[in-house]
């Protein structure tokens, strides 16, 4: 694998939905904050390493929707960013429509409630054009175009024949879904996903799973031929492969010990006094498993009175597409079933739910994650999870014990944490039972193990390793062209490179 230093592109080119700043109103001054999520983390934390190593000063290219002002500023010193703009109408459709109500539902295996309208398809199209127009205005020869999720699909085959020699890469963050559901689309609407993609050099996932469902997508629906992970197109090649994201590992794990997050933790101790703190940190989604998580913890009141008092959960909501009715009925729900239990066996000195709808900073949540006994977390089905990986980071105080859905991306790694099927309440009541009651040396001996792993494929990592096959794949290119000069069968070629 080479490093960032070794690498042949000139610039990188990020193009995503949104900036990762935004601007917030503060009386008569404006300020730029970082938006959430993990896409952007990755990238910030890529930026500071990439400038440490690179040569030259370049620097990243960062193209999606966000304030006019954010490109006409200096936000940050190691980003240009360059603001796509969507009108509201089409925004509602493309944004609100086709991604959220028909691709994030469906990639998540929530098929009963996907929507299937022409006029969302129609808006998603043109939303991506208008990306690809703001990406052909500013691409140079030699940058390394980084196409990332599933709002832009479309997107690199729109520039790839406008551009036929870019290097272009995608990463997928949510799962790709197996082809029987995948296959639920309308033929157009499959067809033009699976070629969008293929305007792509290289196709990255965060498991081996949603490699498979991919390419077997791509047979069933195009017909093309495949062999092992590359994609025959008629003179091209293209690669898709697992790339598991990392996290900035060293950022988390050193966080436990400076001085603001140390008095955090000395707070959060005097607190909770000799209870043990059972905590869970998502955005509000459906797919996150917030209901059957409490219901698991319910359960685990009911049959392990012994713990009444002795524990404590902390269930942490981030605010999230609130605006929207099947989200604000699921805040509802959340509320409501936390009031059940909590009113069921609470008593004067204890509460077994603190409930938060809110983000935390980043110092009280990594106080948070380092100081309680069990890392809760339960989707009904997630692309990665980095939330399981930043926990297992952070444990130096307990070693606790993660306990994680088998849904989640995250588990092929973390396959030392309590893995459980979300839907199995009783499963589930007994994994915190076994955390909680764990043996210290048995925990550390799982997250010394699990540590390793997340440091050796960090965020870093991850990236150079996704920039280094992308060359591999560019290099391949190079020399088929010459083997189909020379006649060669498909089958005679991919075999010289494997
Ligand atoms: C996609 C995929 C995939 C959350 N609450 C707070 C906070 N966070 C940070 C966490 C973490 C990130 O946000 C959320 O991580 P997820 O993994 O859930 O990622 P998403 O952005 O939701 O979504 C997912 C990911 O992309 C990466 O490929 O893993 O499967 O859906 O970094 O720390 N940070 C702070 N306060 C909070 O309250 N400071």
């Amino acid at each position: 694998m080479k490093t960032f230093g070794q690498l042949s592109f000139k610039r990188l080119v990020i193009v995503a939905y949104r900036l990762p700043f935004k601007i917030i109103k503060n009386g008569d001054a404006d300020t730029a904050v970082q938006n959430a999520g993990g896409l952007v983390s990755a990238i910030l934390s890529l930026s500071d390493k990439m400038n440490a190593n690179a040569e030259s000063n370049e620097k990243i290219i960062w193209i999606g929707t966000g304030e006019k002002q954010l490109g006409e500023e200096n936000i940050n010193p190691h980003f240009d960013l360059y603001p796509v703009e969507i009108p509201d109408e089409v925004n509602e459709k493309y944004y609100g429509g086709f991604c959220n109500d028909t691709i994030w539902p469906l990639f998540h295996y929530f098929p009963s409630i996907t929507t299937y309208d022409k006029s969302y398809f129609e808006a998603y199209e043109q939303a991506n054009q208008l990306f690809f127009k703001k990406v052909k205005d500013i691409i140079l020869p030699g940058d390394f175009i980084w196409v990332h999720h599933y709002q832009l699909f479309l997107l690199p085959s729109l520039i790839r024949n406008s551009i036929p020699g870019v290097n272009i890469g995608f990463f997928l963050h949510i799962p790709f879904p197996s082809s029987e559901l995948f296959r639920m689309l309308p033929n157009n609407w499959r067809e033009a996903i699976l070629n969008g993609l293929l305007g792509s050099d290289l196709i990255g996932f965060h498991t081996n799973d949603y490699t498979q469902h991919f390419l077997r997508s791509v047979k069933r629906t195009l017909g093309l031929e495949i062999q092992q992970n590359y994609i025959h197109l008629e003179n091209r090649i293209v690669k898709a492969d697992a790339f598991p994201i990392g996290i900035d590992y060293d950022k988390f794990h050193n966080a436990c010990s400076i001085t603001e997050v140390v008095k955090e933790k000395r707070n959060l101790k005097k607190i909770l006094s000799d209870r043990k703190l059972i905590f869970s940190v998502d955005r509000l989604d459906y797919s996150k498993g917030l209901l059957n998580r409490l219901k698991s913890y319910e359960r685990f009141l009911e049959k392990y009175p012994s713990w009444h008092e002795k524990a404590i959960f902390n269930m942490v909501v981030v605010p999230s597409r609130d605006t929207i009715d099947r989200y604000i009925e699921l805040k509802k729900e959340i509320e409501a079933t936390v009031g059940r239990i909590n009113g069921k066996y609470s008593n004067i000195s204890w509460r077994p739910i603190i409930y938060q709808y809110k983000s935390l900073t980043f110092n009280e949540l990594v106080a948070l994650y380092d100081i309680s006994f069990v890392g809760l977390i339960t989707p009904l089905r997630d692309g990665m999870n980095l939330v399981a990986k930043e926990y297992i980071a952070c444990q130096q105080e307990n070693f606790g014990v993660l306990i994680l859905s088998e849904l989640a991306g995250a588990a092929v790694e973390l396959n030392e944490s309590i893995l459980i099927t979300p839907n199995d309440i009783e499963a589930t009541s007994d994994a915190i039972f076994t955390a909680l009651e764990m043996r210290e040396s048995e925990r550390e001996a799982k997250v010394i193990k699990m540590q390793k792993r997340l440091k050796n494929y960090d965020v870093f990592t991850w990236a150079a390793d996704f920039f280094s096959q992308a060359e591999e794949v560019k290099e391949m290119q190079q020399k088929l062209k010459v083997n189909y000069l020379n006649f060669k069968t498909k089958n005679e070629i991919i075999n010289t490179y494997k």
